[in-house]
């Protein structure tokens, strides 16, 4: 029997040479600030986005949670897109921790232009109604955008007008290594017009457990207060660290096959009577297959393809994802194709 997980990224298991890594990993305790592991997972991640400073999280919502409190007042407003992770998938976290109002966006696969976001500041000095648009987020790759990148002329559009209204620009970049890796620029390039980035380990790069927060020294000393607040001290945890730093060197370079497999899926899933993919958003290691014309609801696929030992996740009662990662090779990828073919036979 098959058993082959697409559902997410994050369902991969840490191959042998990082658990090794993390067996022997040097620890201390990270409240105290003294986890060597810790803090050079720190100083690696913070010297590859070209900020200068980062702080290690437990997951990727607390990176994002921590730089909204960081950046905002309560009665702010920030900006985002309308299908965005802070957005949709976070809880309500901006309004419930922080106490800010979220004016959003509907982008084009998940992406702003620079006159959107221009479109959804609130005026200056205006009157004492509105609140005050102070932030603006980006989510690069974009996950419900089919995984789609911004380029590096858009996001110099769209940072000249968060620079000209003297805003914040904080990036939710989960999976900005894909971004990177599918552009073939330098991840601190696609880091440079932010003031701060949230990236995961425990995505793509394969980590157990683990995000890191970047941006300038005040930026991080302020969200070390709120990591705390939030409860995300970790003691020990350059065992997880360990782990980060190892996929940093490791675990990069090798997105680029996630996203020749991404294309793969996509290209053979489009053949098939009655499915639609958007080829144009397959950009890096996701697909979204909308299975409406097959006449059968997203639940069936799910389930045959269970019986066949593929995992795939329903987005709404006729769209699929499939995402590509590390636990997943060349022949996973045939064996899903064909267990999906099966499943659209009941059409
Ligand atoms: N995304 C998960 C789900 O929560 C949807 C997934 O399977 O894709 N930003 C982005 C763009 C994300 O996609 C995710 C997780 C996060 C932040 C949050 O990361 P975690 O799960 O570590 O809190």
């Amino acid at each position: 029997m098959n058993n082959i997980d697409l559902r997410s990224d994050t369902v991969t298991r840490p191959t042998s040479a990082m658990r090794e890594v993390m067996a022997t990993a040097e620890v201390g305790d990270d409240v105290f600030g003294d986890d060597p592991s810790v803090l050079r997972l720190q100083e690696a991640s913070a010297a590859l986005l070209g900020k200068e400073a980062a702080l290690f999280v437990p997951s990727g919502t607390m990176a994002n949670q921590v730089a909204l409190r960081t950046h905002t007042e309560p009665g702010d407003e920030v900006v985002l897109e309308a299908t965005s992770h802070i957005y949709l998938y976070e809880a309500g976290g901006y309004a419930a921790l922080s106490g800010i109002s979220a004016w959003c966006v509907q982008g084009d696969r998940g992406l702003l232009t620079a006159e959107q976001v221009s479109g959804a500041i609130r005026p200056e000095g205006g009157l004492s109604h509105f609140p005050n648009t102070s932030l603006v987020c980006l989510e690069n790759s974009a996950n419900r955008g089919g995984g789609t990148v911004y380029s590096v002329d858009r996001l110099a559009q769209i940072e000249g007008v968060v620079r000209a209204h003297g805003l914040r620009f904080h990036l939710d970049g989960a999976r900005v290594f894909n971004a990177a890796v599918a552009q073939d620029v330098d991840v601190a390039t696609l880091a440079a017009p932010f003031d701060s980035i949230s990236f995961c380990l425990s995505k793509g790069l394969g980590c157990p457990v683990g995000s890191v927060l970047v941006g300038s020294r005040a930026f991080i000393d302020r969200a070390h207060r709120f990591r705390k607040m939030l409860g995300g001290g970790m003691r020990q945890a350059g065992i997880l660290a360990a782990a980060g730093l190892h996929a940093l060197e490791n675990h990069v370079a090798r997105l680029a096959e996630d996203h020749r497999r991404a294309r793969r899926i996509a290209e053979e899933l489009s053949d098939v009577p009655g499915v639609d993919v958007d080829l144009s958003s397959v950009q890096t290691n996701m697909v979204y297959i909308d299975v409406t014309a097959t006449g059968l609801a997203a639940s069936h696929f799910v389930s045959s393809l269970a019986e066949q030992g593929v995992h795939l996740t329903a987005v709404s009662p006729t769209a699929l994802r499939a995402v590509t990662h590390l636990d997943v090779d060349d022949a996973a990828i045939e064996a899903m194709l064909a267990a999906f073919s099966v499943a659209a036979e009941a059409a």
